[in-house]
């Protein structure tokens, strides 16, 4: 059944130099070997740069327009593929089937979304403050770009750089967690039945300190995209600093929904467990604080409680199952750890707390959904990210009190407001220093077209996804032409 990953490098599947291999496993059951793959070195990455660098010219050449065709064709293969691809994802990351397929459909957004980006890539055209000269800028790929992405969402979020950095022209080499190889290899399969020429996207796997970083700081790429831990990327700045390298890094969350006395609380409540306990919690938009005013603090505790206590762990194939295990035993044993740390500092612990090794959960790592009340903002569980199901509630008597709660924090990825004031929603939209901002709903389901991306701490300030101000800019460059027409020397404004 284990599926044998390789390497993709100029367009041929290949093993490492060294030939070494590791294996990925389901999580939920980690007697389950879901591929072998390749233990990369140095030398895969370098023979993946200089594939990607050989096949820039032509890349960059090929009209945008044709390269949205490729991306559109990979759009319906993914289409067609979509239920394969889905319980891959749930069998190598864990989450469940209906958040597996739902990775697989933002891949799908992204593709058509990019795919019609290559009939528009615009740059502007001014007036001059000249006669008989124009004024206009345009877009140019930043060369051979390397990404490295997490296990999370493994479809989507390779999905959203690859496309995006693909359609302006750049060539790739993309460096997949370790936790998630086959379904990095699945997406760029696909890609390479559409039609990528070789050399264009090159996949190589292998342990992030020695292949991921080595590739991000590379001295023949040209600009590095890195989604994963606040740690792993603040390293990644200092030594990409001296490379002048541009770098996009999307890091981690500790997102809140503020839930007001007038709330619907029983949408309110959805929303919580949805967005705390969906994909185990291990989103980087996951709600990890409930921040509840005064006068319905206990009744929501209370509402928040049963219902976490009902949610169903298993198996993330089985169609009744509610919440999927920990990726793999250390993150696992960080989420009891933190667990502990509330507990030390006084937080109230009202369900869940312990990991589940009965029967069928005996094989992976399944922590019970857990929440704390009585958390105070100074908690460490309120400040930092556990990337786990446990959700910290803290209460509050003003919407001012609450926004400075939310935003007192050095992570602004995500952040939502539950209210039926719209004068409310409407401070609330205006004050919250998140890049996302959600109003009656969770903080989790960003959609493609609009820019998806974190603040502060978050992020580097160069988002994911569609709309202005999103990946397209990151991974182009824009090149401005001044054309004087009128055949004598013409000196602007400044110059005379
Ligand atoms: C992440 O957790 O790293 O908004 C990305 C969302 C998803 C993306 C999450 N569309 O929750």
């Amino acid at each position: 059944m284990a599926k044998a990953v390789r390497n993709f490098i100029s367009g041929i599947w290949s093993d490492s130099v060294e030939g070494k291999w590791f294996v990925s496993r389901n999580p939920a059951d980690t007697r389950e070997v879901i591929a072998e793959v390749p233990l990369s070195v140095r030398a895969d990455v370098d023979r993946a740069v200089s594939a990607a660098r050989a096949a820039q010219p032509d890349w960059r050449l090929l009209p945008a327009p044709r390269r949205g065709e490729i991306l559109y064709r990979a759009g319906e293969l993914l289409i067609k593929n979509k239920q394969a691809l889905g319980e891959l994802v749930s069998r190598e990351m864990g989450k469940v089937i209906a958040e597996g397929l739902g990775d697989v459909q933002e891949a799908i957004d992204i593709a058509f979304y990019m795919a019609g980006e290559g009939r528009r890539l615009q740059g502007e055209t001014v007036p001059s403050e000249l006669a008989d000269k124009d004024c206009k800028s345009l877009r140019e790929p930043l060369g051979v770009v390397a990404l490295v992405t997490p296990w999370n969402f493994p479809i989507a979020i390779p999905a959203w750089k690859l496309f995006a950095a693909l359609i302006c022209g750049n060539t790739i080499i993309l460096k997949p967690s370790s936790e998630t190889p086959a379904c990095a290899a699945a997406l760029v399969e696909i890609l390479a039945e559409a039609g990528v020429p070789a050399g264009v996207v090159n996949l190589v796997c292998g342990p992030g300190e020695e292949v991921g970083e080595y590739l991000l700081t590379h001295p023949d790429v040209d600009a590095a995209s890195f989604t994963g831990s606040c740690a792993a990327g603040e390293r990644l700045e200092r030594l990409l600093a001296p490379l002048h390298r541009p770098l996009a890094l999307e890091m981690g969350g500790k997102n809140a929904i503020i839930v007001m006395d007038d709330a619907d609380l029983k949408l309110a409540l959805e929303g919580a467990i949805w967005g705390g306990f969906g994909t185990s919690g291990q989103r980087c938009t996951a709600a990890s604080r409930l921040i509840v005013q005064e006068r319905v603090y206990d009744r929501f505790v209370k509402l928040l409680a049963e219902r976490a206590a009902s949610l169903r762990l298993g198996n993330g194939l089985k169609m009744d199952t509610d919440v999927g295990p920990l990726i793999n035993d250390a993150q696992g044993r960080k989420v009891l750890e933190y667990i502990r740390i509330g507990k030390e500092q006084g937080a109230k612990l009202v369900v869940g707390g312990y990991r589940l090794a009965d029967g069928e959960l005996a094989d992976g790592f399944f922590i019970a959904p857990t929440i704390f009340a009585d958390v105070t903002p100074a908690m460490r569980i309120a400040r930092e990210e556990i990337f786990g199901p446990v959700v910290s509630v803290i209460t509050f008597s003003t919407l001012d009190q609450a926004i400075d709660i939310v935003n007192d924090i050095p992570f602004g990825l995500s952040s939502a407001i539950y209210s039926r004031d719209v004068n409310i929603t409407a401070r609330a939209e205006r004050e919250l220093q998140t890049g996302v901002v959600y109003i009656n709903a969770s903080t989790i389901g960003a959609e493609v077209q609009l820019p998806f991306g974190g603040w502060r701490h978050s992020g580097s300030g160069h988002p994911e996804a569609g709309g202005k101000g999103g990946a397209i800019d990151f991974f182009s460059r824009v090149k401005v032409i001044y054309r004087d027409f009128s055949g004598k020397l013409q000196k602007a404004q400044i110059d005379k």
